[in-house]
């Protein structure tokens, strides 16, 4: 582990205080209401108070975006529109390091993870400023003389984003950005771990509309704990509900949702794997699996979870992760630190949860490899810092096809590549997988149909760290969602299906004679 030590709490609340007056937040709201904390993984200890909404103001945030829905925003030009993320990508330039510093004090992540992850921020900007001038429809041959048949894209309404603690900005601009060039307006409900990020990107958005004229209330932001969540989920004013976060909420919010005939869209639970054949390149495996695995100390929903390898090359992956695993043990500890890799779990119960998993897998014939256990207790006993786990294991069993949100590896073997993949697909989860093979039929085996069932499929590069250009999002478990790049934009939308006729004749299809 790092021998630097922590910082103090008090000077992290500083720096949080700081980053959010930059992002202009001149002062914390006062909390007068029902006050939530704001809590720092890095000595998982409270920051400050912060105040939260009911459900009642929930609703009323819901009003005031329906109301700019229906009264400005759907009927702004949609390359008009785009003039909001413009600036907002400019701002959030501006402030990458501000925001990087509320993900690093709120989530614990390192500091290049936390700054890559504005620049996903920043990425999708872009591509919802070139997508406001590209929300294609088709037109179609009609069957009738006179007739032009064509599709229309419109807004949907009000779009609930509910996001979880391990994104906590990304995943909300891959909605919102997208959401609001399709004329949409946004209520956002971040994880209860992270409001200071979040205060931070809505003071930054509230900004750019102010600067290119938009109206306020294209954006609201409602801070609490799962009834404000829920406010969103019943108010049938919400068209779509976006929600990242574990398979147990989806399966509570999606027949919410379903029953008031609203939309959703879900980014679930991921048990990710990676296929290793006996031709692949070792090297690029082990680099490939230790991020992966052990970045973001494991709290990714594409985090590399199973390592499914071939019985000939086993033994050469396994000494090369634990080796690899056995330099980050040093480099775990303070994410503020350069040489940091591994910072810390985002709570107690991540580590309880680790705990559990790892004796399950003994129990079931698992082999702890390397890793585990608890880091930096004395120096700091409210947080929660580990090594990352590598566990060799017998079979496929409960433990390892369960997700547990945590840093813990575990190795199977397969003798052919069938049962590689039978093996792969055996889990309920189904959000991203890799192989790594040199024999191009075997990979494009893997990307077939009847390959990897997942969302997210890659070749010779790890299952983490997609970029915001593709569609994201996994099924099965997962939630069948897709969110950020390519068509999910066609998500937010509405298509209407339109026949013009100029014919001045009224010749009815399939040959209908009437009248
Ligand atoms: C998530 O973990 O919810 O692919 C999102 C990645 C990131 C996004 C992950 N670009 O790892």
């Amino acid at each position: 582990m790092s021998t630097a030590a922590l910082p103090e709490t008090e000077v992290l609340a500083q720096r949080a205080r700081t980053a959010l007056e930059r992002c202009g937040l001149a002062r914390l709201p006062e909390p007068v209401g029902a006050a939530g904390m704001a809590r720092t993984p890095i000595t998982g200890q409270y920051l400050f108070p912060v105040e939260y909404d009911t459900p009642q103001s929930a609703g009323r945030a819901v009003g005031a975006a329906q109301e700019t829905f229906a009264s400005t925003w759907r009927e702004t030009p949609a390359p008009e529109r785009g003039q909001l993320v413009r600036r907002f990508g400019e701002l959030l330039r501006e402030h990458k390091a501000d925001l990087a510093e509320l993900v690093t004090i709120e989530v614990g992540k390192i500091r290049s993870e936390a700054l890559g992850e504005v620049q996903e921020m920043i990425d999708i900007c872009e591509f919802a400023l070139g997508l406001s001038r590209q929300l294609y429809g088709r037109t179609m041959p009609s069957e009738r003389p006179g007739h032009r048949l064509m599709e229309t894209w419109h807004p949907l309404g009000v779009v609930g984003v509910i996001t979880a603690f391990n994104f906590p900005v990304a995943v909300w601009s891959w909605n919102t950005c997208v959401a609001l060039v399709c004329g949409n307006t946004v209520v956002w409900k971040p994880s209860e771990l992270t409001p200071l990020t979040a205060l931070g990107c809505h003071s930054l958005l509230r900004r750019a509309a102010e600067d290119v004229g938009a109206p306020a209330d294209v954006h609201r932001l409602v801070l609490g704990e799962a009834q404000v969540g829920e406010a969103l989920v019943e108010d049938e004013r919400v068209a779509l509900l976006s929600a990242t976060g574990s398979t147990a909420m989806g399966r509570t919010v999606a027949p919410r949702v379903a029953a008031r005939m609203g939309r959703y869209l879900l980014e679930l639970g991921g048990n990710n794997a990676a296929v290793v054949a006996p031709s692949a390149d070792l090297d690029l495996v082990v680099r490939g699996s230790v991020f992966a695995a052990a970045g973001t100390a494991g709290q990714r929903c594409t985090s590399l979870r199973r390592l499914i390898v071939h019985e000939d090359v086993v033994d050469r992956v396994v000494e090369g992760v634990v080796g690899a695993y056995g330099q980050l043990r040093e480099r775990i500890g303070d994410p503020y630190q350069e040489e940091t890799l591994v910072g810390p779990l985002v709570a107690e119960r991540a580590h309880t949860a680790m705990r559990a998993a790892l004796e399950q897998a003994e129990a079931e014939g698992g082999q702890v490899l390397a890793g585990g256990a608890r880091c930096l207790e004395k120096e700091a006993p409210d947080a929660y810092y580990v090594e990352p786990a590598v566990v060799r294991m017998p079979e496929q069993t409960d433990t390892v096809r369960r997700e547990t949100f945590a840093p813990i590896l575990y190795v199977l073997t397969y003798r052919t590549f069938e049962e590689a993949v039978r093996l792969h697909n055996d889990v309920p989860q189904g959000l991203s997988s890799a192989v790594f093979t040199q024999d191009q039929a075997e990979a494009e085996r893997f990307l077939a149909a009847s390959g990897s069932d997942c969302g997210i499929v890659n070749v010779n590069i790890g299952t983490s760290g997609a970029e915001i250009g593709g569609a994201f999002g996994g099924e099965k478990d997962t939630g069948g969602g897709r969110e950020s790049g390519s068509d999910a934009w066609k998500a937010y939308m509405r298509r209407a299906t339109n026949t013009v006729n100029y014919g001045g004749e009224l010749p009815l299809a399939q040959g209908v004679r009437f009248l």
